[in-house]
Order: structure tokens, then sequence, then C-alpha cells
């Protein structure tokens, strides 16, 4: 199983996802990512979810219109794992081809 990330390593893992920061208040990450209209936005949940479903990795989100808010966290390991950092890199690089 994936063991959560110390602070340190957190720290220097947020350094390479652009946009993630930390939440308040619980061990997790998040990013809001805005497109230019629903369409980008649904195209984006829609491979982000296929990705997500091959991890077997699942994100918490939210989608209003062409904004789409996207917290990660290992709910099995109760915090933000190296399996956040990656579906979060993925999620930044499907972003880019759209936004
Ligand atoms: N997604 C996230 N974000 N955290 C988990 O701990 C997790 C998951 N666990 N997706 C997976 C599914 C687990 O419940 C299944 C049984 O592998």
């Amino acid at each position: 199983m994936a063991e959560r990330l110390a602070a340190d390593a957190r720290k220097q893992a947020l350094g390479g996802i652009p946009g993630w920061t930390e939440v308040g208040g619980r061990d997790a990450i998040a990013k809001t990512f805005v497109f230019k209209d629903f369409n980008e936005a649904f195209g984006f949940m829609t491979r982000a979810a296929l990705v997500a479903e091959k991890m077997d990795h699942h994100p918490e989100w939210r989608n209003v219109y062409k904004t789409v808010e996207v917290v990660l966290s290992t709910h099995d390991a109760g915090g933000v794992t190296a399996l956040d950092i990656e579906l979060a890199k993925a999620m930044n690089a499907m972003a880019r081809s759209t936004a």
C-alpha cells in the first residue's frame, strides 16, 4: 500500500506540479482548473477519469461550467501519497492539451 508522504517530501513533490497546493485542515492537495468552456472541462474530466480508473486511484472533484476543482488524497492511507502526485502530474499534462 502507498505510504503517506512526510511534510518535506510532499512540499518537494508539489514543486514539480504547478498549481497544486496543500489543503488547509486535512492531508490532501488541490488545484482548480479553468477551461475555455464546459466542453473542454468535461473532456478533461473524461480523460482524467479513464486514467484514474486505470490507476485505481480516484479524485474528489466538482465541476461548475468551465471550472473543475480537484482534491487528491489517498483515502486508504489517510493522506497524500505518491499516487496523488502521479495523478496530479497526469492531470496537469491532460489540462495542457485543452486549456
Ligand atoms: N482512490 C483514492 N483517492 N484513494 C484511495 O485510497 C483509493 C482510491 N482506494 N480508489 C482504492 C480506490 C480502493 O478503494 C480500491 C479497493 O482499490
